[in-house]
């Protein structure tokens, strides 16, 4: 509290005129009155968690302010003050915090962690720093369209120790990405004071160890915070660059309310109250003339009774009814899958031949269609796949990345919200794991929370035989069919993964296509040279017979051929998945019906894998039917060895065989 009426911030308002100045200070006053009102409501046991931004308002306004309304925002949890001032009717906020129907999640998600395409906001998600990642993706998709806007994403300082908050800097440094980047370093991340969270001065330092211009400035001074911005901004849409702003300020309440600021010192308290950004604002305005006793009672009472209204809006409608299938519904953006024939004409294709054709065709077919990867542009990947792209598509869309999955997944999330398309190669299907957050919180859950695509492909090399050892021969495809919201593709054949990939490209949802690098050139097979897809969902049967029935995926599919060819004698169906999620069951327990009998076979460890869910679903939907245990086979529950003895022993394909005959003979 300013315990006079005098400024103690030195504002210098340039040429602003009074207009404006009266904007800023109208803009900083609703929030901080909604908040007031939160933080009642919340004691009444009306609303759930509130996080305050009390104290940093000048930042959310005297940024959104320096924005055009058609450019990205990607606020954090303190940034009422981006919402506001973008203008969202309050009750459709009242409504989102309240878990209502016009909100902006049905329900599904709390607080601030929402987008809305309709007011170019994008919000967070938990876990801070992706929010980082994907404003690059956004910013890169404005860029190769020439849009000349700039896009803003929030950081705390807590969030800056974060892996993606260097990727993210780092990419849109190499990119020459259009971003402001804007730490609200205020004082606390959570209980942990700033000299426990990083060892430096000033966090804008790090702009220059990306090579970025970076700013240091007074996060409660509304003006230095609008004209700066602006002029940042402006600069940037003229040439198009990151920079990166450290805002000074103070977290005035708790983390969030119920964890209360006992660790903070007192005296600190005090000082940071004295340089509220909205009091000493309203000092400044009045001792200016520009702002009135009475103008300032009119102000307030116009945002109380729009406050009060909208609340009772809120408050007036009706909570969310459950339905179970409107929520399954929601978890993928439906897609209208167009089935294009394959031409008549085909030539014999490898694995790896058929994957970069679809890919190439699906380049040509897509404008908006952006491939991002390690090594991917002029040396075409490690496996080739992507070899010549660069001469036929340009380095805009042929991408190398620097190494850094978690930001280029988020990036690719960022060109979805944009309305791009993005393809990622991981170059090994084991570094997913470095990427791992922003695919399953990120792109799996958006559709599902509010409606937003991720409109995504990560093609992943897998897979072992090759005597690549514990970090170049995974499978982990059961990480990703556990999570809804992702779809897994994970054909055996060329045909089918031409078909496939051109179909994952066309599907909005996030798609992990696995490519088996054992199969890559040892598997050939005539494939259509025209663009043609199949779709996702659909197992293929490549065997019928009567006495078993054999599931597979993967090189697990030519692993089973081979036993099956070398037992004339055994009659099975032959089943390969192609696609794990979503499960084509009714093949399954057709088949599992006709033969009575069934045996998985999958590359992965066994335990927590696809086959271990498939044998509960054929138990629950078969059990009269079956006439023996359905039995799993899978590789040995230890890492993948390196030595060719080891990894062949690790290996499921060496029981399989066995297996099959107990089966048939139980
Ligand atoms: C990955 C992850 N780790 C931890 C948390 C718990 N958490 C939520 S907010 C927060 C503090 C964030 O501090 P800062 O980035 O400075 O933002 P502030 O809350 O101060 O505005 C923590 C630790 C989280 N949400 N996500």
């Amino acid at each position: 509290m300013l315990t006079s009426s005098k400024s103690l911030i030195a504002y210098d308002k340039k040429n602003l005129d009074d207009k404006t100045l009266l904007q800023l200070y109208k803009n900083m006053l609703k929030p901080r009155m909604i908040e007031e009102k939160m933080l009642i409501l919340l004691r009444q046991g009306k609303i759930s968690k509130w996080f305050s931004g009390i104290g940093q308002e000048a930042i959310s306004v005297g940024v959104t302010m320096a924005m055009h309304k058609d450019e990205y925002i990607l606020p954090m949890h303190r940034n009422l003050g981006v919402f506001t001032t973008r203008e969202i009717p309050l009750h459709r906020l009242f409504s989102q915090w309240q878990g209502k129907a016009n909100g902006f999640t049905k329900g599904r998600d709390r607080s601030f962690h929402f987008g809305t395409q309709e007011f170019n906001i994008v919000g967070m998600i938990s876990h801070l720093g992706p929010q980082l990642g994907v404003a690059d993706g956004i910013a890169l998709a404005s860029l190769l369209k020439n849009k000349k806007q700039v896009t803003t994403v929030f950081t705390g300082e807590g969030g800056t120790s974060e892996g993606d908050f260097h990727e993210a800097l780092n990419v849109a440094s190499v990119w020459q990405l259009p971003v402001m980047f804007c730490i609200e370093n205020n004082g606390y991340g959570l209980s942990t004071p700033t000299n426990e969270q990083y060892h430096c001065k000033d966090l804008a330092d790090r702009g220059k160890g990306y090579g970025m211009e970076s700013f240091v400035l007074d996060g409660n001074n509304i003006i230095e915070v609008y004209t700066k911005m602006q002029k940042l901004a402006a600069s940037i849409r003229k040439r198009p660059r990151p920079i990166l702003i450290e805002f000074k300020t103070f977290r005035m309440r708790g983390h969030e309310e119920a964890s209360g600021t006992k660790y903070v010192p007192k005296a600190l308290m005090q000082e940071w109250a004295k340089k509220d950004p909205l009091e000493n604002f309203q000092a400044y305005l009045k001792e200016q003339r520009i702002l009135s006793e009475k103008q300032e009672v009119a102000i307030k009472d116009a945002i109380t009774l729009e406050i009060n209204e909208h609340l009772q809006m809120a408050f007036d409608e009706a909570p969310i009814v459950p339905n179970v299938e409107t929520e399954l519904n929601d978890v993928y953006k439906s897609f209208d899958f167009k089935a294009i024939k394959p031409d008549s004409k085909t030539a014999e294709l490898r694995l790896i031949d058929a994957i970069s054709q679809g890919l190439k065709q699906a380049m040509e077919k897509h404008d908006d269609l952006v491939i991002m990867g390690q090594d991917i542009a002029e040396y075409g990947g490690v496996f080739k796949i992507t070899e010549g792209f660069v001469n036929q598509f340009g380095k805009a869309r042929v991408r190398n990345t620097p190494i850094c999955e978690s930001a280029i997944v988020e990036a690719a999330m960022g060109l979805s919200i944009a309305g791009m398309k993005a393809v990622m190669e991981m170059q090994f299907a084991d570094f997913v794991t470095s990427g791992f957050n922003p695919v399953v919180n990120y792109l799996a859950k958006s559709h599902y929370r509010w409606n937003q695509q991720a409109d995504v492909v990560i093609r992943m090399p897998c897979g072992g035989g090759v005597a690549a050892g514990p970090f170049h021969s995974q499978t982990n495809e059961a990480w990703f069919t556990k999570t809804p919201g992702l779809k897994v593709v994970y054909p055996a054949f060329p045909y089918d993964a031409k078909g496939l990939l051109t179909t994952a490209i066309e599907d909005p949802n996030p798609v992990l296509f696995f490519e088996h690098k054992a199969l890559y050139r040892s598997i050939r097979q005539d494939v259509p040279l025209e663009y043609y897809t199949l779709p996702i969902g659909e197992a293929s049967v490549l065997r019928e017979g009567t006495a078993v029935t054999v599931i597979s995926y993967g090189a697990g599919v030519h692993w089973a051929l081979e036993t099956l060819d070398a037992n004339e004698s055994i009659s099975a169906d032959l089943i390969d998945l192609r696609s794990l999620q979503p499960l084509d069951t009714e093949t399954i327990f057709a088949s599992v019906k006709k033969t009575n009998r069934v045996i998985i076979l999958q590359e992965d460890s066994l335990f927590g894998g696809i086959a271990s869910d498939l044998s509960a679903l054929i138990m629950e939907h078969c059990f009269e039917y079956l006439d023996a245990p359905v039995k799993r086979v899978a590789s040995m529950e230890t890492p993948i060895p390196f030595v060719d003895q080891l990894e062949e022993q690790y290996m499921a394909k060496g029981r399989f065989e066995e297996a099959l005959k107990a089966v048939l003979a139980y």
